[in-house]
């Protein structure tokens, strides 16, 4: 039987160590490369915290496997026993140009099934953390259910380069929901945004574009306050390759969903 409980205590207690180093390392100087774009950044400070969890996980769990972001280790062929899914920093633009505003996020899943989501905002010390089945906190605050909300009432997490017009998706679609919405929000961190709506601060989270580790932690979070996780068609999120990613309040999810989303090219 596996002990998720040791797990679960380790992976917190890591996160911290984690979160203390990345904290230090705001007095020295980064250094900063680009990967698929130019807009695209990684920096010392990931990869060394990628490294970290890497050695903690392997002396104490040998036979758990990791995919983490910057790749340090090989991919796993498959998700087999036990996986860790980990962001080291996820939102690095907003770890370069502002020192705040991104997040640790380590999802741990057997067998595909996510069983612990850790999210952790660095500078706030705002650790947010799920075991599957048993509910979601905000360090030690217990996250309530979600209550309903309709789009007019409802802050939309999204970034602005999807509602402007171009020409590979249905951009029109967005920009009626950002019309139609109380208002939308931008953090610049996928895991951040998620979190924020497992805590009733926005009420749903869109993105054309994201890897496993941005929302591998905020699944498990989000299914324990009662929203949803899918893609923009209401699919089950791939933990292989590329995902549109809809994370919601349960009701105001089918009503995005069959209103503005469904019938888009994405
Ligand atoms: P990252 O900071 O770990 O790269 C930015 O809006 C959010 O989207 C961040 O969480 C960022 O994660 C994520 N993201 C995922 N894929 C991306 C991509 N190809 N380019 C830029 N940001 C991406
Ligand atoms: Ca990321």
């Amino acid at each position: 039987m596996t002990n998720w409980q040791e797990i679960d205590t380790y992976a917190k207690q890591w996160v911290k160590e984690a979160g203390a180093m990345i904290r230090a390392s705001f007095s020295e100087t980064l250094n900063i490369q680009t990967k698929s774009n130019p807009n695209d950044l990684v920096t010392n400070i990931d990869k060394a915290t990628e490294r970290f969890f890497i050695e903690k996980i392997k002396t104490t769990y040998p036979n758990h496997t990791i995919l983490g972001e910057e790749g340090l280790e090989e991919t796993p062929a498959e998700f087999g026993g036990i996986v860790w899914i980990i962001d080291p920093i996820d939102g690095t633009m907003n770890f370069v140009h502002q020192q705040r505003n991104f997040a640790i996020s380590i999802g741990i899943y057997e067998q595909g099934i996510g069983q612990i989501g850790l999210i952790y905002d660095v500078v706030h010390n705002e650790l947010y953390h799920a075991q599957k089945g048993k509910g979601a906190y905000l360090n030690e605050i217990s996250l309530p259910l979600l209550a309903e909300v309709e789009v007019k009432e409802a802050i939309i997490g999204i970034n602005a380069s999807w509602i402007i017009e171009n020409s590979r998706i249905d951009s029109h679609l967005l920009a009626a929901l950002a019309q139609d919405a109380r208002a939308t929000r931008s953090l610049g961190s996928a895991a951040l945004e998620i979190a924020y709506v497992v805590s009733g601060r926005i009420d749903a989270y869109i993105s054309l574009r994201l890897s496993p580790w941005d929302f591998a932690a905020g699944k498990v979070l989000i299914e324990e306050v009662g929203g949803v996780a899918t893609t923009l068609r209401g699919d089950s999120l791939k933990l292989s390759g590329e995902n549109t990613v809809l994370v919601s309040k349960p009701g105001l999810h089918r009503e995005l969903l069959e209103k503005y989303l469904m019938s888009g090219k994405w």
